[in-house]
């Protein structure tokens, strides 16, 4: 009689315990979501002052905590030669600067962004006025770049890489 009773009473902590288990691993394993930028700068611009801008989001919402976003900013072929310009928030996620094209000319722009915990870098082509294209050097850069000076792990020293 008391064996019966005892097999009664482990049933409901043991399916207990089951669903418990599951329900923890499911938190575990939830990814986080994506980090999405999108460059706001028209790819038709004209010589003089622009505005580089891109827009960030996470879930459909508007991240305006992102470490930095940096615009790498390069003439076709000479990437070497090419600028980075920090973008500050202005308003619903998009982070801006202020830029001058003194020349026409193809170029590329990376819109480097760090925010929650992820690097996301969006490229775009740029075509300043009316660039004679028989003139335009191919550009051979990688479409990645050097991260080992602004990665995850540098929080503390931001500002010190501008050198890429
Ligand atoms: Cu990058």
């Amino acid at each position: 009689m008391k064996k019966w009773l005892y097999s009664v009473v482990a049933v409901p902590f043991l399916l207990f315990g089951c669903s418990e288990e599951e329900l923890q691993t499911d938190a575990n394993t939830e990814a986080p979501a994506i980090v999405e930028v999108v460059i706001q700068t028209a790819e038709q611009l004209t010589v003089g002052k622009t505005t580089l801008a891109a827009r960030v989001t996470q879930n459909s919402e508007a991240v305006k905590d992102a470490d930095e976003v940096k615009f790498e900013v390069w003439e076709s072929g000479m990437r070497d030669d090419g600028e980075m310009v920090h973008g500050t928030l202005t308003e619903d996620g998009v982070y801006a600067a202020d830029y001058t094209f003194d020349h026409d000319g193809v170029y590329y722009m990376f819109a480097h962004t760090t925010a929650r915990g992820m690097h996301v870098m969006p490229k775009q082509k740029l075509i300043v006025g009316n660039p004679d294209m028989s003139k335009v050097l191919e550009d051979t850069s990688s479409n990645s770049m050097d991260h080992s000076n602004h990665s995850e792990h540098d929080e503390e020293e931001k500002d010190e890489d501008h050198d890429h």
